[in-house]
């Protein structure tokens, strides 16, 4: 077997289900490769950024590994956000890139794409991936690819593998997948029963649910937990539509001061407060990490568990909640009422549209016909979602990397096959919504809900003196048709309830339904979101 193909099969025994990709020359034998050995299907976008947050997407909506391939220098330094994105939010992306060749390398002169050094991109990606390698070893590639990739699994982060381009064909030996690092049983078992002894001990002991749980897909795992030990769950912004299941103790979902108070106040008054994989970041604690008392949490998340004083290494979440659940016999059902449909129904009348209403509608729709998976991106979009009932939700909602909302919705529908909701504002969209015209080729249809307020409102919202906020009418409804989609351009509730049947029940080409807004309509969670923030002098 050949490098590439010991590359593409290890992907696939490791989990991917597809590649996303640019071609370039310096990766054009890799394409090759691909297209012939048929190992994993591959789909092509148009921008670098595109099949890299696809390729994001599919990974997290795997809980497996995403796989971009571009060209070196001018495609990865393109994915270079994206990978950025997916690092700190701790997406399992591989990076592949074609690299020069070893023997072009010896030349001596400079290599169209180079930055500064040859390997000025190796050590640029080395930043935000957890692992690296260049394969320009045949001989030991096969150890290489199964260590970095089993770095990509355990840490759920973005690894990068750079493939000299004229070694792409070179003999290589079968990649064998790794057993996992090993750790400590001892450590695991002792730091279980100190936590149980602090939940037992605790008045009102509460779990926050962190993206890791998502990410080592451990969701039914701590939803048992949870239910052994009658404790309630909220999720953070970033882990939102987790336990979304009938049965699961769900909440809420905690954003301190722009959340709703019910659940900051579990949250905030607890006195063992159990936060499993979550990203400790101003919008998933609510813009002020003040208001939880430190003294009373456990974390546990990037493999390590930290309580009172004291931390304990390599413990990976699965292991953790596994020897919890094996001390934890009694069954206790917390009971824990889940409103139906709190939002209330869209009223359909000649009213504008304000974001809320785009919620109801969506719930509207879940209702009648069943909830869709949502890829998001950022702006008031996304603090929208908050106000839909919960659903699987995939969202830059730490990094807040415009531009991820289209193509992530397009990477679901290829790993899935599951058509998907997009959410998405008018600023977001410009940047990347273009992406949609290559649905067609793919069969792909996604639902697209274009949030238009010819604005970048959420900065507005933060200086609302400046005027460069402002954005023309782009009629995105219009533009929806040259690309193979049906656009539906809608300014009042009639219009935006009529459309959303219309658009649900058209398959085959994308729909995008355009909601023409007024500035300053923000959502209710945006509302309390600002106001959080202007209240914490941050801005
Ligand atoms: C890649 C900064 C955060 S929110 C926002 C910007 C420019 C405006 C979003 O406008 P949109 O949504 O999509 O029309 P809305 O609801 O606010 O009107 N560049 C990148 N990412 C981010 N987050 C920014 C800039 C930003
Ligand atoms: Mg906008």
């Amino acid at each position: 077997m050949n490098l590439a193909q010991a590359l593409l099969s290890a992907l696939k025994s490791h989990g991917a289900k597809e590649i996303f990709g640019i071609p370039g020359d310096f990766i054009l034998p890799f394409f090759k490769a691909m297209e012939e050995s048929a190992i994993l299907p591959f789909y092509t976008l148009s921008h670098e950024p595109g099949v890299a947050f696809a390729a994001d997407a599919a990974g997290r909506e795997n809980t497996s590994l995403g796989v971009v391939a571009v060209t070196y220098g001018a495609g990865a330094f393109n994915v270079l956000n994206a990978a950025t994105g997916a690092y700190a939010e701790k997406s399992p992306l591989v990076i592949i890139s074609g690299g020069p060749g070893i023997a072009e390398s010896k030349q001596g002169f400079l290599l169209h794409h180079q930055a500064k050094t040859l390997d000025s991109q190796l050590k640029i990606f080395r930043e935000i991936t957890c692992d690296q390698v260049v394969l320009n070893d045949p001989k030991t590639a096969h150890v290489e690819i199964a260590r970095v990739l089993r770095s990509c699994k355990e840490h759920s982060r973005p690894v990068y593998i750079e493939i000299p381009r004229d070694l792409t064909f070179a003999e290589c030996k079968e990649v064998k997948m790794l057993p996992s690092s090993p750790i400590n049983p001892a450590a695991v078992n002792a730091c279980a029963d100190e936590i149980l002894g602090c939940l037992h001990r605790a008045k009102n002991p509460f779990v926050v649910a962190g993206v890791e749980i998502r990410r080592f897909n451990l969701e039914d795992k701590l939803s048992l937990l949870a239910r052994k030990l009658g404790i309630p769950v909220a999720t953070t912004f970033m882990a939102r539509g987790l336990l979304i299941e009938e049965q699961d103790p769900l909440a809420g979902t905690y954003m301190g001061l722009a959340g709703k108070p019910q659940v900051s106040n579990a949250v905030e008054s607890s006195d063992a407060l159990l936060l499993l994989g979550v990203i400790f970041s101003d919008t998933n604690f609510g813009v002020s990490q003040s208001r939880i008392n430190m003294s009373k949490c456990i974390v546990a998340a990037d493999r390590q568990v930290k309580l009172a004083y004291h931390n304990y290494a390599d413990i990976p979440l699965e292991s953790l909640i596994d020897a919890l659940l094996d001390k934890v016999e009694q069954i206790e059902v917390p009971v824990i009422s889940k409103p139906c449909n709190p939002e209330g129904n869209l009223v359909s009348d000649n009213s504008k549209i304000e974001p809320h209403d785009i919620a109801k509608g969506i719930n509207d729709l879940f209702d009648k016909y069943g909830k869709m998976k949502i890829a998001c991106d950022v702006g008031d979009c996304l603090f929208t979602t908050l106000s839909v009932q919960p659903t699987s939700l995939t969202a830059p909602a730490y990094y807040a990397g415009m531009g991820f909302g289209v193509p992530a919705g397009m990477g679901i529908q290829a790993t899935t096959g599951k058509r998907p909701l997009i959410l998405v504002g008018d600023g977001a969209f410009q940047m990347t919504g273009w992406e949609l015209g290559n649905c067609n080729r793919y069969g792909w249809d996604p639902l697209v809900i274009v949030f238009n307020n010819c604005s970048w409102e959420m900065l507005r919202t933060f200086q609302p003196q400046s005027n460069f906020n402002d954005l023309d009418d782009w009629h995105f409804a219009e533009i929806a048709y040259t690309l193979g989609g049906n656009g539906y351009r809608v300014n009042t509730r009639a219009e935006l309830s009529a459309a959303l049947e219309k658009a649900y029940h058209t398959r085959g080409r994308f729909q995008l339904v355009e909601v023409m807004m007024d500035r300053e309509a923000i959502s209710p969670t945006l509302n309390r979101f600002i106001h959080a923030i202007k209240r914490s002098g941050n801005r």
